[in-house]
């Protein structure tokens, strides 16, 4: 599958101003900074498609992208604010995401499948383990996605990935399916794509 347009529909401060429920829609969370604008942009092939920001957790919006694809589907991308905030950020504004998500998450009726992002230059992080656990307790499917692994050495992304999971196999099951990419290399793209364009296929209109 491939992107043949892609475009910027909405940001909306709650899942009820979202736009209509009535395309298959993915969404991207994870910690500011983790990279998620830019792996909308890579899949996209849009450079300034989802804004890059320097200040992070400021926007707390949902950013819907409507998406066209080669097999002729619609869909929505989403780019929603990350967790982990710098300490300048009030307790009411955590509040207010914290509650944003969860009624996003548990409540947007389209939502196919949520991808956690996770840096995959680091060791596992207590914040994105927490935020996994959430997810758990939610009864909600997800998908990791490890990026940026154009900034490690070889055998680290491996290495990584490999004491994420294992940190998960304490208290899961099993394990969730995973990517690993790079905005810059554009490594797993076509991965990625393919994956929900399959999904797509099994989409049934709501
Ligand atoms: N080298 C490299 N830098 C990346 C990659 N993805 C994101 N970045 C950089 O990491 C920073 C945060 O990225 P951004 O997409 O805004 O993260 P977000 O806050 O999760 O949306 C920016 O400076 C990006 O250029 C990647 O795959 N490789
Ligand atoms: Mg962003």
């Amino acid at each position: 599958m491939e992107i043949v347009s892609a475009a910027y529909i909405i940001s909306s401060p709650g899942y009820k101003d979202c736009p209509p429920a009535d395309k298959p829609e993915y969404a991207f969370i994870g910690r500011s900074n983790v990279g998620k604008s830019s792996l909308i942009n890579m899949l996209t092939n849009k450079k300034g498609l989802a804004k890059i920001s320097s200040t992070p957790g400021k926007t707390q919006l949902l950013n819907h992208f409507e998406i066209i694809s080669s097999d002729k589907k619609k869909w929505y991308l989403v780019d929603l604010p990350g967790y982990g905030y710098a300490a300048t950020v009030s307790q009411k504004a955590r509040n207010n995401w914290g509650n944003m998500i969860e009624s996003y998450i548990r409540k947007r009726e389209n939502l196919v499948c949520l991808f956690v992002l996770i840096d995959s230059r680091l060791p596992p992080q207590a914040i994105d383990l927490e935020f996994i656990e959430q997810m758990g307790e939610w009864q909600v499917p997800f998908v990791l996605v490890f990026t940026k692994s154009d900034k490690n050495k070889p055998g680290a992304t491996e290495k990584n990935v490999a004491n994420f999971l294992g940190v998960l196999s304490d208290k899961w099951e099993e394990s969730p399916p995973y990517f690993v990419t790079s905005a810059t290399t554009k490594e797993g793209r076509k991965p990625l794509l393919d994956y929900i364009g399959g999904l797509n296929r099994s989409f049934t209109r709501l």
